[in-house]
């Protein structure tokens, strides 16, 4: 059973007989016979599944095709002949075709016809330019808005073999976070110092994913220096932090992304700044999980989350003043700018590559307020819909430290009061929900859900198997060799 012909059906309907170019890609060259790890474009694979590098598929009612350049003897030599046609007829539904021939189909139909969406890479977007005679662009052209628009409200909504994936991407990623939170625990310390910097950790993690042929959903971030919201370099000691706040999301192999945050204590008990801080994180992410349901606007979720978080800022001590004038000014914002989430699917932040078409609903537009204009959601939610809930608090030097601002509000924020606060860095607790009839169900279940919670996992990990390097010594055994040149934990 399949779910392609279901979702072309519902993506059709919607375009009044405008038949749909679009293309996958091509790998990245790394260098001229190199390239990086190929992924396809999620609207191709929504539609079709995982396509070879250089495919093209075309929606024309129910005549659907796939363009793809044949193997080449030479390339056969080196990466093997690839499957046969048949066996992708049979797999992606499509009648499979010679990419040579795709010219002459676009021009049989009109090639002013067609609409198309952009694709990230370049070689295929000048490719789709040549055939059409004018680049993808939803911005400028009716018919690829419409293709846009079509495509967004069918992938809003997830179907069930979608919901399937976005549980098991759900899945991967909690284990992924179990193993990663093992090697900083007190018990891995205990038996084996396995985990001496964020690398260490990124390594743990990873190898939950491959050996259950899943990937990384985005960069992940593993970082002692948890202000930074998107802190892209791993490899800083675990001894010079207190916190390690770590934003990974697995992918599974058909393509579905899961997405969540842990900050850990990395000796295993939260200082007092630092528990009040996340008592505070947390309580914002339980505020807002109630609040899920079907007709709830996004907008009133992430306010929510910003009163909760300024009325902890206000028991800390660094803000004062009333909460509605507080969020009015914009003051929490200093300590938490970015939204409270995002839409959820085969990209971590679904379809932004199409803008705010998918993140905003008709008539509304993202506000250019400081805070507000990193919120990527505001639609009225519906059931069907995945996303994440991700509240944070950081103190990031560049905002704290601005002259301006400190002038600005040193009536509402106690700037003694931030110093106390700033070794904490940077909190954020997230995980991703899917919205049901009447409520949500979390898609990343399972993780520890408070600071009592955490403190227990970083100070019992019986229950949960270390994980063992597996290196396997050379056969003709050098006696001078033991385990412990390995690393390896005795077992
Ligand atoms: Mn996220």
């Amino acid at each position: 059973m399949s779910c392609f012909s279901e979702r072309r059906r519902r993506l059709t309907s919607q375009l009044s007989g405008i038949p749909v170019i679009l293309a996958n890609g091509w790998e990245r060259l790394r260098n001229p016979s190199n390239t990086y790890n190929f992924r396809g474009e999620s609207h191709v694979i929504y539609l079709a599944g995982k396509l070879p590098a250089g495919a093209f598929i075309t929606l024309n009612g129910d005549d659907v095709r796939v363009y793809l350049e044949p193997v080449s003897v030479d390339d056969a030599v080196w990466s093997g002949p690839g499957e046969s046609w048949e066996v992708l007829a049979e797999r992606h539904e499509a009648s499979i075709r010679p990419l040579s021939e795709l010219g002459g189909y676009i021009g049989e139909l009109g090639r002013d016809q067609w609409a198309s969406l952009p694709v990230q890479d370049p070689k295929a977007q000048a490719y789709l330019t040549d055939l059409l005679g004018r680049s993808p662009n939803f911005k400028q052209y009716e018919r690829d808005r419409k293709l846009a628009e079509a495509m967004v409200e069918c992938r809003l909504i997830n179907d069930e073999f979608s919901i399937a994936e976005l549980r098991r991407a759900g899945k991967l990623s909690v284990e992924a976070h179990f193993a990663g939170v093992q090697v900083v625990s007190r018990h891995a310390a205990r038996v084996s110092r396995r985990a001496n910097d964020e690398r260490d950790v990124l390594t743990a993690m990873m190898e939950v994913l491959h050996w259950q042929g899943a990937e990384v959903s985005f960069a992940p971030i593993i970082t002692i220096a948890g202000e930074r919201l998107h802190q892209p370099h791993i490899g800083g000691s675990l001894n010079s932090g207190s916190l390690l706040l770590v934003d990974f999301g697995a992918e599974t192999e058909n393509g579905w992304a899961g997405d969540i945050t842990n900050t850990w204590p990395l000796c295993g008990e939260f200082k007092p700044e630092e528990r009040a801080v996340f008592d505070t994180v947390v309580a914002a992410y339980n505020a807002c999980v109630s609040m899920l349901k079907p007709g709830r606007r996004y907008l009133d979720v992430h306010m929510r989350a910003a009163e909760v978080l300024a009325e902890g800022l206000k028991d800390m001590g660094i803000l004062r003043g009333s909460t509605a004038e507080l969020l009015e000014r914009d003051a929490h914002a200093f300590f938490f700018p970015h939204g409270i989430g995002h839409l959820m699917g085969l990209d971590v932040h679904d379809m932004e590559d199409l803008g705010d078409i998918a993140g905003y609903q008709k008539g509304r537009v993202r506000s250019k307020r400081f805070g507000l204009n990193c919120l990527r959601l505001d639609r009225d939610l519906r059931a069907g819909m995945a996303l994440t809930v991700e509240p944070g608090i950081y103190f990031i030097p560049e905002l704290l430290d601005n002259p301006q601002i400190r002038a600005e509000y040193k009536d509402c924020i106690d700037w003694d009061r931030v110093e106390k606060y700033r070794g904490v860095r940077g909190i954020r607790f997230e995980r991703d929900h899917l919205i049901t009839a009447d409520g949500s169900e979390c898609l990343t279940p399972g993780l520890p859900a408070n600071a009592d919670e955490v403190e227990k996992l970083m100070d019992a990990y019986d229950w949960h198997p270390i994980p063992v390097l597996t290196c396997i010594p050379p056969a003709n055994d050098d006696e001078n060799m033991n385990d412990e040149d390995f690393g390896i934990i005795p077992v």
